[in-house]
């Protein structure tokens, strides 16, 4: 058993380096831009690898209170690139996007003591954190990004979850298989666990590099959970509800992508 387990963590610790070892090749000068990393076969093939990296695994190799790495505003791509849902036509979204989004709120509620919603205002009294982060998306591609809003952690608070409560889950507008007319469920939604909930750099972002975040990234408001895949990254958040478990909602899986395949823990 233990000899196994020293095996695995060797393993683990040579993915990691692997994958360091691609990102340090590719060098800061190109992770300025998007798709320029995609260009480099090697970095792909490690960034869909990780993508397999268990959460025990990616425990034992970086504990998960360790921080995303931060890049300087030199790094910050021209323009962020958009992916998946870029302006869903979904009723409800229609409406607040055509009112600039003021009449927006966000629900928290599930297995909490005091369920609340939180308009973009308020959102925005609270205190701020900003963060320059790289985006992985599993397509292969990467953007880095400056992002701003609030700690989900400073919401979780508010509402104080139950103790049986163990995820966070987002829903959100979007609709995957368009706007529906027969009551078939296919917006995008994710989630993930506690830790990962109050990581500090686990904010719900409401401006992307000092704008307000443009529609194409998830406007008003999305997560931003910088030690996971671009899946992960909520766009487009409607609503946030604690749960025990996800086994009940939709696919069972915990996330859109989930349901289709993708491993929930979409650590790098
Ligand atoms: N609501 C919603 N969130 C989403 C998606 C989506 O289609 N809808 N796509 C995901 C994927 S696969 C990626 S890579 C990122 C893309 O974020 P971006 O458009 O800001 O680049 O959003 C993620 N979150
Ligand atoms: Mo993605």
């Amino acid at each position: 058993m233990k000899k196994t387990f020293t095996l695995m963590r060797a393993r683990q610790r040579d993915r990691r380096h692997l994958l360091r070892g691609a990102v340090a090749a590719a060098g800061s000068a190109l992770l300025a831009g998007c798709d320029r990393l995609s260009r480099n076969e090697s970095f792909v093939a490690t960034l869909k690898s990780a993508e397999h990296l268990s959460r025990a695994a990616q425990k034992l190799v970086a504990p998960r209170p360790a921080m995303a790495q931060e890049f300087s505003p030199a790094d910050v791509a021209q323009t962020f690139r958009g992916n998946g849902s870029l302006n869903p036509g979904d009723a409800d979204y229609v409406a607040l996007r055509d009112a600039g989004f003021a009449g927006y709120k966000l629900a928290v509620g599930g297995l909490v003591d005091k369920a609340a919603e939180f308009t973009l205002d308020q959102l925005k009294a609270m205190p701020a954190r900003t963060q320059i982060t790289r985006h992985d998306c599993v397509e292969g591609w990467s953007c880095i990004g400056k992002w701003k809003g609030v700690q989900l952690g400073a919401i979780l608070d508010q509402v104080r979850p139950k103790p049986e409560a163990k995820f966070v889950v987002f829903r959100c507008f979007d609709s995957m298989d368009g706007p529906s007319l027969d009551g078939h469920d296919s917006r995008y939604y994710e989630s993930i666990d506690l830790d990962d909930a109050h990581h500090v750099q686990t904010i719900l972002a409401y401006e992307l590099n000092d704008k307000p975040l443009p529609i194409s990234n998830g406007a008003p408001l999305r997560c931003r959970v910088e030690r996971q895949l671009g899946y992960k990254q909520a766009k487009y958040v409607r609503a946030i509800e604690l749960v025990e478990s996800f086994a009940q909602i939709r696919g069972g899986k915990g996330g859109y992508w989930e349901d289709e395949g993708y491993e929930w823990y979409g650590g790098i």
